[in-house]
């Protein structure tokens, strides 16, 4: 076992440049920040000022800085991103499960931030949605906050601004990075940890309407929610509105590098590899696969997975994450890359390479006729009648539908026919929760676009995917495919102002948003 740890630390120093550079906590500020600096704000309208002020106090555990300087993706292939401390993706910051960490967040831009800690049961003025009622990070000045990180697993933080039509904005840039909250028990049944963050580059619009996508399973459609939203789409063709804005991509990374151009991922034969991959995207689900090589997903947005299985690709939707063993028992030089053949060629995707492997990267398609399937992945037996999962004490009926073109040619999203005001005026919440009591969200697509439907502060359980009951699957993200229904549960247990949205840009900024509140 302690061989075990010391190559996998020695495996994460050295992997730092190619996984992004690691961010090594201050052991010697961790043990004296005194309690007085909990949750204290440093608002200044001069930088230099606030970094000043914040030194001034005792030194946060981590510091974030948030700058647009520029990155190289590929050699003489230079683009311009606001990153987290100079670099993409940002830092990845190792917390430990129930110690609680400061972290001066500092705003070199000229415009508000917000730093959302993705997938942690914290509170809301933490949380980082300023729906939520999270304070921004001012404009040239910085907020120290302090929280207990929870729970334990692969986690990530990225910004949770509204970018509307502007592609620099938000998450169109490089403000993402990953958190691995280590637990007070690693299993730890592999030998290295890889982490893998995907992400594209240079967004353009298009509207031409999007490609369909059809790798969920099960495939079933409700009749109708597809002729509620085909009838809403020809009415609005018929009326001469064309297609609403969607993003495309000039440039594919993983891990900040296009392929070929990074450090290639270097295992020897026998080697159980675990990668933590993670959806950095803006608007685009993502596959993987490694010609040759199995899958063995252990956790699911960093939740273990009551029945790990193997698979041949993985899927992932925007702001998923997967936690995989691969066995490395097929030697060469592989490309890991995504299955459209596009994206991969124009870089998405990553060189693995065996020891002693003399060959050129090689590529196969996986195969054509997988389909992705959370509940493969669920709970054996609770398919028929859900005897385990506990009857919810209330559920919400949620109506998805698309407004064509509506908002300036940006489609419109609603949410039971409202749609979340696009000004940054406060809504009142939508729904009302209880403390303790335990709630369904029945969620139904009128649109034939997949959606990764994500809650925040709260951690749910899939309880029926398309038609089959399922149990056991814990999430913050879930994609709902066009047409169909999905539901999940979750017990009301981190009382404050909770966000709920479609974690795709450019619905959540079009609409795709609603407010839960607790009441008493
Ligand atoms: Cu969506």
């Amino acid at each position: 076992m302690k061989e075990l740890f010391n190559s996998r630390r020695r495996f994460l120093k050295t992997a730092g440049i190619a996984a992004g550079a690691f961010f090594l906590p201050d052991v010697t500020s961790l043990t004296e920040t005194p309690a007085a600096s909990y949750s204290h704000t440093v608002q200044t309208r001069d930088g230099a000022q606030a970094s000043q002020a914040a030194a001034t106090q005792a030194k946060a555990d981590y510091t974030l800085r948030i700058r647009t300087v520029p990155i190289e993706i590929a050699p003489n292939k230079i683009i311009t991103l606001t990153t987290y401390n100079d670099q993409f993706p940002g830092p990845l910051l190792r917390f430990r499960e129930g110690q609680q960490v400061t972290v001066d967040v500092i705003n070199d831009t000229d415009t508000p931030e917000q730093l959302h800690w993705h997938g942690q049961t914290i509170p809301s003025d933490v949380d980082g949605a300023a729906e939520e009622g999270t304070p921004f990070i001012p404009p040239h000045g910085s907020r120290r906050i302090a929280f207990t990180p929870s729970p334990a697993g692969f986690r990530f933080y990225h910004t949770h601004v509204r970018a509307g039509s502007n592609l620099y904005s938000s998450t169109y840039s490089g403000e993402v990075g990953p958190v691995y909250i280590e637990p007070k028990h690693e299993p730890g049944n592999y030998d290295r940890e890889v982490f893998l963050t995907l992400k594209e580059f240079e967004p353009t619009f298009s509207r031409g309407g999007d490609m369909p996508q059809n790798f969920l399973s099960p495939a079933t459609k409700v009749t109708k929610l597809k002729d509620q939203g085909e009838s809403a789409m020809k009415a609005s063709l018929a009326k001469g509105m064309p297609h609403g804005y969607e993003v495309g991509y000039g440039s594919f990374t993983i891990n900040g590098r296009m392929l070929g151009h990074g450090e290639p991922i270097r295992v020897k034969r026998g080697e159980r590899v675990l990668f933590h991959v993670l959806n950095g995207s803006a608007t685009e689900i993502r596959s993987l696969a490694l010609p040759g090589h199995t899958f063995h997903v252990v956790a699911m947005d960093g939740n273990p997975v009551p029945n790990p299985a193997a698979v041949p690709v993985l899927w992932l939707g925007t702001a998923e994450r997967i936690s995989a063993i691969v066995t490395m028992n097929h030697p060469g030089t592989w490309i890991m890359g995504d299955t459209a053949n596009d994206d991969r060629r124009h870089g998405m995707g990553i060189v693995v390479e065996y020891a002693g492997s003399k060959a050129k990267p090689q590529w196969t398609p996986p195969p054509a006729n997988f389909k992705w399937n959370y509940t493969r992945f669920a709970k054996p037996g609770a398919h028929a009648v859900q005897p385990d999962a506990a009857q919810p004490d209330e559920t919400f009926a949620m109506l998805f539908a698309k407004d064509n073109a509506a908002e300036n040619g940006f489609n419109r999203w609603t949410i039971n026919g409202l749609a979340y005001p696009m000004t940054n005026a406060p809504a009142p919440p939508a729904f009302h929760l209880k403390q303790g009591r335990r709630y369904r969200l029945m969620m139904r697509n009128a649109s034939d676009d997949i959606h990764p439907i994500h809650l925040h502060r709260h951690i749910f359980e899939l309880t029926s995917v398309a038609g089959s009951a399922t149990a056991g699957i814990m999430k913050d993200v879930v994609m709902v495919d066009g047409y169909q229904q999905v539901a999940v549960d979750f017990v009301a247990n981190n009382p404050g102002p909770t966000l709920f949205h479609c974690h795709q840009q450019l619905h959540m900024d079009f609409g795709f948003m609603s407010l839960f509140d607790y009441v008493s």
